[in-house]
């Protein structure tokens, strides 16, 4: 028997809509902690004791701590194996990992509330500076993604591709990225977001969710 799980998230994060998601897929159930990125609760004393990093996701596993969404999934995966989120064939998972990490360690990285507070008080910049970020990324995904089909990044199965891609389009939509630009991306994330487990996991599903 798995021991009970407990996910810190914040319900706009990408990183913690990942994790979301994945559990959803698995159909694992879990305890929802909300901290709220806006009031700084992932600064608190409480909070950087199970996350030094100060950042969410952290999932509680029984008595023990995770952190880095990425980790989490990969965890998830192997604890959870039913509903694969990796295709079987070691080449195909190379690319399966190799476009998540173009989002994971790529782009979203210098998205974060702290770098855009670090770069400037101005608004503006920031979304500028997130767009381009963004635009330069989705660039190089959509041409990896050329002459690839079906619904999702590698065809019929949801793998950690589409994870990692969907919610970054989320955050794409929120600082004004054109998506028609990208089609194969949109494409994805249109599909993805019309899935049951997407959308039990997206934003607007969890608590405190603002308009
Ligand atoms: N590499 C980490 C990144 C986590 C991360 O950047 N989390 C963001 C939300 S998506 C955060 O907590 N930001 C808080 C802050 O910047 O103060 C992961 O994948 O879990």
């Amino acid at each position: 028997m798995q021991p009970a799980l407990t996910l810190y998230h914040y319900w706009r994060s990408s990183c913690s809509w990942r994790v979301r998601w994945a559990l959803a897929m698995k159909g694992v159930s879990y305890e929802s902690v909300p901290v709220n990125l806006l009031q700084g609760e992932q600064k608190s004393e409480a909070y950087l004791a199970m996350n030094p990093t100060g950042q969410v996701p952290t999932l509680k596993v029984g008595d023990r701590l995770l952190t880095e969404s990425l980790a989490i999934l990969e965890w998830l995966e192997e604890t959870y194996p039913h509903e694969p989120l990796l295709p079987k064939d070691p080449w195909e998972r190379a690319r399966v990992r190799e476009l998540t990490l173009m989002v994971v360690a790529g782009i979203q990285p210098v998205q974060n509330l702290k770098v855009g507070r670090f770069y400037s008080e101005d608004q503006r910049q920031r979304e500028a500076w997130n767009q381009h970020f963004i635009e330069e990324g989705f660039d190089a995904i959509e041409k990896k993604l050329a002459g690839t089909k079906g619904p999702y990044a590698f065809g019929q199965s949801l793998t950690f591709a589409d994870i990692a891609l969907v919610p970054q389009v989320y955050n794409a939509l929120r600082f004004s990225v054109e998506m028609r630009r990208f089609p194969r991306i949109e494409a994805i994330y249109t599909h993805c977001l019309k899935t049951d487990e997407c959308e039990k996991a997206a934003p607007h599903r969890q608590p405190g969710a603002q308009p």
